[in-house]
């Protein structure tokens, strides 16, 4: 089956009024019509200004991160449906350095990505090794074992993810998985997906991410299991995000 590909720009804790709108109009004056799917998830007090700059254009908004809870005593929260108010699409859960830096744990992730499938937002689950769980061998277990907990939770609705599979060791370090490493574990997952849902395994998405960069986007998005890419620094620079869409078609 085929896959539309997906690219998303995950801008992490970058940007300013004017860098976003140079940036964005830079990236919507050459994108045109891309034969994938183009999202940018971006910090949350830039919402509003996204919102409207790609209002009409073929790139949607994402957010990094997305409350578990719908409303209440939840201090620097930001719920689903809050972020549906700014016409939000996707919203990625369980980024590594969430999981490192603010203690999500699978069950946070999988109650995350519950609460953005409630509400018509499509969680882009991030899951991936460390360096010492590759070195030990442990990368199999380590991805199915984050996998099946969105799994668990999330079962009669899976179709509707998209799953980014982003080595840790990969991460901000300029280092990128082999296309043949990456599809080795894309190939895990998707079977790991086939077997929990069969009817639908086909048709999720499975993104590399860590270090996709313009120069190596081409090769990555080759593997038959590879369905996009999410893109850290070089979503930032839009001749380079530009090329990366490029090589998706
Ligand atoms: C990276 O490429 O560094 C990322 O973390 C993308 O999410």
């Amino acid at each position: 089956m085929t896959r539309r590909k997906l690219i998303a720009g995950n801008w992490k804790m970058n940007g300013s009024l004017s860098a976003n709108e140079a940036l964005l109009n830079a990236l919507l004056h050459d994108v045109g019509r891309p034969g994938c799917d183009v999202a940018v998830c971006v910090p949350a007090p830039y919402f509003s200004q996204v919102q409207s700059l790609v209002a009409g254009s073929q790139v949607a908004l994402g957010a990094q991160d997305i409350s578990a809870q719908s409303h209440g005593a939840f201090t620097g929260e930001q719920s689903a449906a809050m972020l549906k108010d700014f016409g939000v699409r996707y919203a990625i859960v369980g980024h590594s350095e969430r999981r490192q830096y603010h203690g999500e744990i699978d069950e946070i992730v999988a109650a995350k990505a519950a609460a953005a499938l409630a509400n018509g937002i499509t969680p882009i689950v991030c899951v991936g090794e460390t360096l010492a769980e590759r070195d030990a061998g442990r990368t199999e277990e380590v991805v199915k074992r984050q996998l099946a907990a969105v799994i668990h939770v999330n079962g009669h609705c899976i179709s509707e993810i998209v799953v980014a599979y982003e080595p840790v060791w990969a991460i901000g370090t300029g280092k990128t998985a082999t296309p043949e490493q990456a599809q080795g574990v894309h190939a895990v997952l998707r079977a790991q997906l086939h077997h929990a849902a069969s009817e639908h395994s086909a048709a999720i998405r499975l993104l590399y991410g860590g270090s996709m960069n313009a120069a190596n986007a081409s090769e990555l998005l080759s593997q038959p299991d590879i369905d996009g890419g999410l893109i850290g620094g070089a979503s930032l620079k839009a001749p380079d995000f530009l090329q990366i869409i490029g090589a998706a078609r």
